[in-house]
Parts: structure tokens; C-alpha cells; sequence
């Protein structure tokens, strides 16, 4: 194992990764910005490093500068976390050619899939199912109309560069497809500087579910299950969850979609900890999206429910140990699911809200596991993605754990700034989302209906007058325990 790890990552990711390197007896190397000094990854690593000043291409994004820290800090691998240098290829090939070791995949393997026509093209090979389109760039929309034609409306066109949905543009009809190209075309010249886009057939009302991969360097690649996370506003998640109630109910999917995932890594020469997306539609075909090359946000749920380390995994594989798991040693147990808190405001456009979090007030009891990167009295910068804490629950039956992280986003209380907390209350208490009826077009259509339901503001007092009158519909309204008192008589 290794003697010092640099965790090239901020927030609630780098705490993890140095609660692992904690457990593992491995010295921990913080990298900071000018504005991240006083946060809690800083505080818990062993030895830190400021490496520049607060955004994140004068810091967090300069590989040079994290090669340098790794250096004078004597560390032999570095952690990227997720996002940032996380599926750089060249970062990682930088790694390499340095003698630190990357945790994660070959640089390789981080090129071959980060190019969506490449890993179609390996997809394909390896036997998982593609959405029909094409593997290749289109050379202009004559081409992308024939290719149309042929699999049929509605496609997709997306950035050969992309991800995460930009450069993307569904089209529905015919005349249409030549303006959808070239905006999908110059969006991801843009975004990406490389206008390459390809075609695929538009799958209706998909479910996005995700395969956990882990593979040693000696070939040997198992999965962990899947996890569900259809819950999405603009291509970001926000509610996950493992098992997906979906997968659990056709016997043999998950089988099926693991051999698949697995089969579509070892084409890449994939090694570590991966992630296989898939499209899922209602008469359970599922369709190879793309493949994440590092360790996800949503890693937690798989934990829960796997009962295994991932953090630990990655570190043994890329410190050249051997997997010792075999796919019958993995059992699924339970339900998890998980929230991401963010620091932003629901009411208004989910617009980021930083300044300092001047109380915390943190759920746990039976069943919670929190990721946190923050501590009352820090002050969230505007200069970064505003995620606080992940909170996830594990228990038994999926309705068993939507209880418990009701009871938790309860007990939750964030001082001073703007958050979701309440949001993931109504979600959590709709009635289609406990009913596991989800799709990627889930969220908005909540939206849409609950503004819908909205009323205008002269019947409000109509409706309180009403309220009151009713007897409660839930035998305990939920309520924060931190607004309005614990709900106890007190006397005078
Ligand atoms: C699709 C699709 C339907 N059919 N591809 C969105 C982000 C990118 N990773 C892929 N995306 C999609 N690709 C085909 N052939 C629908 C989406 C999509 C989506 C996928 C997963 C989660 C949320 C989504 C929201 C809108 C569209």
C-alpha cells in the first residue's frame, strides 16, 4: 500500500477519500485554493498545500502545479475525486509518465471512452446494446437526415466531445434537423472546441440507470449492482438511489446489464472503480449511454447496499493488489437512497447561495451516513460547485427508507444560507416518486404540476380556512424540528 496519497479534489469528496487513506494508515496530502485555507478537507488531511489562487483553472484544474505538490510532499498516487482532473486523460498520462500513480483507470482507457462515437464503437464491439445511430462524427446534416431516415424520428444529435447534455438537441421531424444540427454543431465547437456530432435514435421516457464497475490490472472486472438515477434537473442528479426499483422487478436485468457493462470496460482495457450508463425503456431494453471514468457522487448508495469500501477498493487495485472478489461474493442487501443538499434556493431558480453557514443542525440515529465538507461557521464560496452534504439512508424495503430520510431531512437544519433541504421533502412525499414510477423526464413534469397546482392567491384563504377545519391527511405533518418548536405544549 501507499505511504502518502495527494487528493487532488475540495469539499465532501476529499474528505472521503481522506477518511479511507485514514482507515488505511495512509498519510493524506490536501491541495487548496487561496479561499478554500479554513475548509474541512484542509483541516482533516495530514499535510496541506495551497497551489493557487480561488477559480478552479488557476487551481484545482492545474495539473502541473498538483504534480509539483505531489513531489515536494513525497506522495506516490493521487486521488482526483470526481470532476475536476477526474477523466483527464492527459492528467492522468502526466501521472504516468511522472512515476505517481493516477487512482483510476489507465489514461487509455479515459481517452478511449471520453470520445461518445470511440466508446460506441467499443460498446458495439463488445456485444452491449447501442441505441441504433452512428458510431462516427457526421460529416454534415444531408448525412445526419439519411442516418434519420433510416432509424427513424425522434433522434438525438449529440457532441462526439460531449456529456452531461451539451451539444445535444432532440428532433422530432424532419424539417427540423438541419437547424438542430448546426446548433448542436456550433454548441459543442463552443463547449468543447471540436464540433463533432453524432446521431442516435431518441429513446422515449428512459429511466437512467448506472452500472458500478471494478476491475484489478490483471484483468479480473466485476459489478456492484446498479443504481437509479433518473431523478435530474438539467443533467444534474438529485436523488439516487440503489437497487433501482425498476431492475428489481424483471428477473435477470441486472444480470444481464452487469455482463454488459463489464463487457463494454474490458473493451477498453478499463481498470478501478467505473461507471456504465444505460438507458432503460419501459419494455426493459436497455441502451449503452456512456461510460464515467471515475469514482461518482453517488458511489455511497452502492456502498450501502454492497457493504463494501469503493475509496478502499480503488486504492488496493491502483496500489497494485489484487481484486479478490468474485461476482458471487456480491450480494445485494436492502435499499439505499441519497440526497444531495446544495447550498441554493428552490423558490428561485435554484440559484446558488453562498455565504456562511452560521448554524448546523445534522440528522443521525439508525440507518444515516452523511458526506460532508462542511462546518458551521465556514463560509460556502461562490467560486465552486455549492454541494454541502450528501445525505443517504439505508434500510430494508424502499419504502422503509424513504421514512428514515424523511426523518432525517427533519432532524436537518442549515443556518444562514439558502437550500434544498425542504424541496427533497416534497419530492420525497410525492406520490409517483414512492410508487417508483421514475424517468429522466420525472422532475420536470413534477415541477410543471406542481405549479400547476399552485393556487391563485385569492383562494389561499379559502384554502388555510379549509385546512384548518380538515382533520390532518398525514397523522404527522412533516415539519422541521427546527422551525416552529417540537410541536409540545409548553406552559407559561
Ligand atoms: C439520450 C436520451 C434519449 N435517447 N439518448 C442526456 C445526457 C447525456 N448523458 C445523454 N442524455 C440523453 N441521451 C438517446 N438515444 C435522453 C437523454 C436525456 C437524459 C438521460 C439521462 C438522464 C436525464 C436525461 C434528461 C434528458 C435527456
Amino acid at each position: 500500500m501507499f505511504g502518502k496519497v495527494l487528493v487532488a479534489n475540495r469539499g465532501e469528496i476529499a474528505v472521503r477519500v481522506m477518511r479511507a487513506l485514514r482507515e488505511m494508515k495512509v498519510r493524506s496530502v490536501a491541495v487548496f485554493s487561496e479561499v478554500d485555507r479554513g475548509s474541512l478537507h484542509v483541516r482533516m488531511a495530514d499535510e496541506a498545500i495551497c497551489i493557487g489562487p480561488a477559480p478552479s483553472s488557476d487551481s484545482y484544474l492545474r495539473g502541473d502545479k498538483i504534480l509539483d505538490a505531489a513531489r515536494k510532499h513525497g506522495a506516490e498516487a493521487v486521488h482526483p475525486g470526481y470532476g475536476f482532473l477526474s477523466e483527464n486523460a492527459d492528467f492522468a498520462a502526466a501521472c504516468e509518465a511522472d512515476g505517481i500513480v493516477f487512482i483510476g483507470p489507465p489514461s487509455s482507457a479515459i481517452a478511449k471512452m471520453g470520445s461518445k462515437t470511440s466508446a460506441r464503437q467499443l460498446a458495439k464491439s463488445a456485444g452491449t446494446p447501442t441505441p441504433p445511430g452512428t458510431e462516427h462524427a457526421l460529416p454534415n446534416a444531408a448525412e445526419a437526415l439519411r442516418v434519420a431516415r433510416q432509424i427513424g424520428f425522434p433522434v438525438i444529435l449529440k457532441a462526439a466531445a460531449g456529456g452531461g447534455g451539451k451539444g445535444m438537441r432532440k428532433v422530432d421531424r424532419e424539417e427540423d434537423l438541419e437547424a438542430a444540427f448546426r446548433d448542436a454543431s456550433s454548441e459543442a465547437e463552443r463547449s468543447f472546441k471540436d464540433g463533432s456530432v453524432y446521431i442516435e435514435k431518441f429513446i422515449v421516457q428512459p429511466r437512467h440507470v448506472e452500472i458500478q464497475v471494478l476491475g484489478d490490472n490483471f484483468g479480473h472486472m466485476i459489478y456492484l449492482g446498479e443504481r437509479e438515477c433518473s431523478l435530474q434537473r438539467r443533467h444534474q442528479k438529485v436523488v439516487e438511489e440503489a437497487p433501482s426499483p425498476f431492475i428489481s422487478q424483471v428477473p435477470g436485468l441486472r444480470e444481464k446489464m452487469g455482463a454488459a457493462a463489464v463487457a463494454a470496460a474490458q473493451a477498453a482495457g478499463y481498470a478501478n472503480a467505473g461507471t456504465v450508463e444505460f438507458l432503460v425503456d419501459a419494455d426493459a431494453n436497455f441502451y449503452f449511454l456512456e461510460m464515467n471514468t471515475r469514482l461518482q457522487v453517488e458511489h455511497p448508495v452502492t456502498e450501502l447496499i454492497t457493504g463494501l469500501d469503493l475509496v478502499q477498493w480503488q486504492l488496493r487495485i491502483a496500489a497494485g493488489e489484487r481484486l479478490t472478489l468474485r461476482q458471487e461474493d456480491i450480494s445485494l442487501r436492502g435499499w439505499a437512497m441519497e440526497c444531495r443538499l446544495y447550498a441554493e434556493d428552490p423558490d428561485n431558480g435554484y440559484m446558488p447561495s453562498p455565504g456562511e453557514i452560521t448554524a448546523l443542525a445534522l440528522p443521525s440515529g439508525p440507518g444515516i451516513r452523511l458526506d460532508s465538507g462542511v462546518y458551521p461557521g465556514w463560509r460556502v464560496p461562490f467560486e465552486y460547485d455549492p454541494l454541502l452534504i450528501k445525505l443517504a439512508a439505508w434500510a430494508g424495503t424502499r419504502e422503509e427508507v424513504i421514512a428514515r430520510l424523511e426523518r432525517a431531512l427533519e432532524e436537518t437544519h442549515i443556518g444562514g444560507i439558502r437550500n434544498n433541504v425542504e424541496f427533497f421533502l416534497d419530492i420525497l412525499s410525492d406520490a409517483a416518486f414512492r410508487a417508483g414510477a421514475l424517468h429522466t423526464g420525472f422532475l420536470d413534469e413534477w415541477q410543471s404540476r406542481r405549479q400547476r397546482n399552485a393556487p391563485p392567491a385569492l383562494d389561499v384563504a379559502a384554502a388555510v380556512a379549509k385546512l384548518m377545519l380538515d382533520k390532518p391527511r398525514r397523522p404527522r405533518p412533516k415539519l422541521s424540528l427546527w422551525k416552529g418548536g417540537s410541536g409540545w405544549i409548553h406552559s407559561a
